[in-house]
């Protein structure tokens, strides 16, 4: 079985710890890219950590996880709260898909209180900061195991 989580991040993830501390925590995606190396390693798989501001690229991404990888943990972004075309791509894949993000979505505007893909996804986490990362790894550890 393969023994890598793709962990992918949408739109605006790459601008982490410029701006909007407040909301999303003072650290890069960089930095988050480390802890999910960190907590991998623990947990026994291999993390391939990825960032677009592009939709379809997310989509391409979504189904090559399907062919490559134990399992997803994905930030979608704002692209949650819109993308028809991420619920129908992880729809397409059998492997189990954690959707996280790092503020409580259902705290802040109404805008964001809906997802997209949350049907489409084996659970949801919010609010954690990075953590939430760390607790999307274990749950699809949890699942895979
Ligand atoms: O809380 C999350 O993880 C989000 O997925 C982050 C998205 C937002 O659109 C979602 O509603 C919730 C935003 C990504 C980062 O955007 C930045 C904005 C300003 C400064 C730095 C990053």
């Amino acid at each position: 079985m393969a023994s890598t989580f793709f962990v992918l991040n949408g739109p605006n993830l790459n601008m982490l710890g410029k701006r909007e501390p407040g909301i999303y925590g003072g650290q890069t995606l960089a930095d988050i890219e480390a802890l999910c190396r960190d907590e991998g390693a623990k947990l026994g798989f291999d993390i391939d950590f990825r960032q677009s501001n592009h939709e379809g690229t997310l989509v391409d991404w979504i189904h090559e996880a399907g062919s490559k990888a134990a399992g997803i943990a994905i930030n979608p972004g704002a692209y949650g709260h819109t993308s028809i075309a991420m619920h129908d791509a992880i729809r397409s894949i059998s492997v189990p898909v954690v959707e996280l993000h790092l503020s409580n979505i259902h705290a802040r505007e109404e805008f964001r209180h809906k997802s997209m893909i949350a049907p489409a996804v084996k659970g949801v986490i919010c609010g954690f900061g990075a953590h939430s990362y760390i607790l999307a790894l274990n749950a699809l550890s949890n699942i895979t195991k």
